[in-house]
C-alpha cells in the first residue's frame, strides 16, 4: 500500500514537472522561422493549449531575414506586441491575417526605434480570437504584395497603420534591413488550442491545421531527440 502511494506521488511529481517544462511561457525560434505565410513558425508545442505566450525570442540573421510566427490571439481587446527593451537593432513588426492581407504596422516608437503594436488599437480590437501572422524585420525591410506595392505606410516612422488602400496580401519583402536578436514582448497571446480557436479565419483553417500538425510533430521530435 505503501510503496503504491508512493508510486503515485512520483507520478504525480513527474506529471507536474513535464506540465512545468510544457508550461514555458516562452517561445524561442526554433532553426529559422519563415518569412512566408506558408512556411511561418507556429507558436505551439512548448506549452499547453489556452496557456499564455509572453514572448517569442529569436533572431534575424541578415539584412534579408524575415521571421514569420503564427500565433493565437485569444483577447484581440488586449493583444499587443513589442520589441521595446527586446532589441538593439531597428526593428519592425507587421500582423496579417493568414491569407495575407495586411492588418497593422509599426517601425518605430516615440522612445525608440523599436516597434510596439499597441494594446487597444481599433486595427486589433475589432479581430475576432484565432490564428494571425506576426511578422518581425529589420528596418526598412518592408511587406509588399504581388504588383510589389507597400503593404504598409512606412512613414512617418512612428504610426501604426492599417494596410494602404487597394493593396493585396503578402507576396515578398522589400529586403536589405537591420538584424540581431530580439525578444518579442506579447500580450493576449496564447499556446494554439488548435482548429477550433480558429474563429473568424475560415480561409486559413486548413493550412494552420497543417501547420499546427507539422508544428506538433516537431516539438514531438524535438523533445524525443532532447529526451534520448
Ligand atoms: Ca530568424
Ligand atoms: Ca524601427
Amino acid at each position: 500500500m505503501k510503496s503504491r502511494l508512493l508510486a503515485l506521488a512520483a507520478a504525480a511529481v513527474f506529471a507536474f514537472g513535464v506540465q512545468a517544462v510544457l508550461a514555458a511561457p516562452i517561445h524561442n525560434e526554433s532553426g529559422d522561422a519563415g518569412g512566408t505565410i506558408a512556411g511561418a513558425q507556429v507558436v505551439d508545442g512548448d506549452g499547453p493549449p489556452g496557456s499564455p505566450v509572453t514572448a517569442i525570442v529569436g533572431s534575424l540573421s541578415g539584412g534579408n531575414d524575415v521571421d514569420i510566427y503564427g500565433i493565437n490571439i485569444s483577447s484581440p481587446a488586449v493583444f499587443s506586441a513589442s520589441t521595446q527593451g527586446g532589441a538593439a537593432f531597428d526593428t519592425q513588426l507587421f500582423l496579417f491575417h493568414g491569407n495575407g492581407v495586411g492588418i497593422s504596422a509599426n517601425d518605430d516608437t516615440a522612445a525608440s526605434l523599436q516597434s510596439l503594436l499597441p494594446a487597444g488599437n481599433p486595427l486589433h480590437t475589432v479581430l475576432a480570437p484565432g490564428s494571425y501572422f506576426l511578422a518581425i524585420t529589420g528596418f526598412d525591410n518592408d511587406p509588399l504584395d504581388g504588383a510589389a506595392n507597400l503593404i504598409f505606410q512606412s512613414s512617418p516612422f512612428i504610426g501604426v497603420y492599417g494596410p494602404n488602400p487597394g493593396v493585396g496580401p503578402l507576396a515578398g519583402f522589400s529586403g536589405g534591413g537591420s538584424s540581431g536578436q530580439y525578444t518579442i514582448f506579447l500580450t493576449g497571446v496564447t499556446h494554439t488550442p488548435g482548429p477550433a480557436s480558429v474563429i473568424g479565419e475560415p480561409a486559413s483553417v486548413i493550412g494552420w491545421t497543417l501547420i499546427a500538425g507539422i508544428g506538433s510533430v516537431g516539438a514531438y521530435l524535438r523533445r524525443r531527440r532532447k529526451s534520448a
